[in-house]
């Protein structure tokens, strides 16, 4: 099981870990929280990582069963500890680097390795403040209310052959990407979209899944209360229910 399970169809829940951000005592907490069995994917990655990626894995796989995917912050977070990797194409930059360089570093490990490998159109937009994606990544981000554009960026990235896209508010954002973004991609393509970056709160997380995002990434909000989950579980199983 892994993201290539994930369909237009899909409402789920995604918990990110920056292993620069854990240690083996908060890892317990999280897997201890009410609901997080119900979560259907767990994220691992960061923007700069100092610590041990493998070290982090071990530490997760001694907790759950749950589909480990790497979301890479560059080509040197990889491991055949994990189950999937998604391949980021940073769609909304002009950064070589980003969009063709660190895949280059990454490839000869990834076959060595056998991990399935999701190519994802990554779209970082400018919801507030620059977050730590755009800062390291040296790219421009997308306008938070220039729907056009972000539809423009999305189709690219389908007709180009991404297999998903990944609209990101950057870890710790102010805001999330606007239902308007969400909706307007959304409708104008046939991939599976993911949607991340500064969900606090369950309102947050309504209003992401039902302006059609499919996969709901939530980092800083659990990792700060672990109890958070939850909370979204609930929300993305109402809206579950109510289809
Ligand atoms: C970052 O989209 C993720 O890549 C999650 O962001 O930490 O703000 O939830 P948060």
């Amino acid at each position: 099981m892994h993201t290539g399970s994930l369909t237009v169809k899909d409402k789920k829940l995604a918990i990110l870990i920056d292993p620069d951000k854990v240690d083996e005592q908060s890892i317990d907490h999280l897997f201890s929280a009410s609901g997080i069995d119900k979560v259907n994917y767990i994220l691992v990655g960061g923007s700069l990582l100092f610590n041990n990626l493998n070290y982090t894995l071990d530490l997760i796989r001694k907790q759950t069963q749950l589909p480990i995917i790497i979301f890479p912050g560059n080509a040197f977070q990889i491991s055949p500890k994990a189950d999937a990797f998604m391949m980021l194409n940073l769609i909304s930059g002009r950064n070589p680097d980003f969009l063709i360089g660190h895949h280059v570093m990454a490839a000869p490990k990834l076959k060595q390795y056998n991990i399935p490998v999701r190519s994802t159109g990554y779209m970082i937009f400018d919801c507030g403040k620059i977050t730590s994606v755009q800062y390291m990544s040296n790219t421009t981000p997308l306008p938070d209310h220039k729907p056009d554009l972000a539809v423009a960026t999305a189709l690219a990235g389908e007709m180009i052959g991404m297999q998903q896209l990944y609209l990101e508010a950057g870890s710790g954002a102010d805001h999330p990407i606007p239902e308007q973004i969400i909706k307007a991609v959304t409708n104008a393509v046939k991939i599976p979209v993911i949607v991340g970056g500064g969900v606090r709160t369950p309102e947050q997380a309504h209003d992401v899944w039902s302006s059609g995002a499919n996969l709901l990434v939530v980092g800083n909000g659990v990792e700060r209360n672990p109890e958070f989950v939850s909370d979204l579980v609930k929300v993305r199983d109402d809206l579950l229910s109510k289809k």
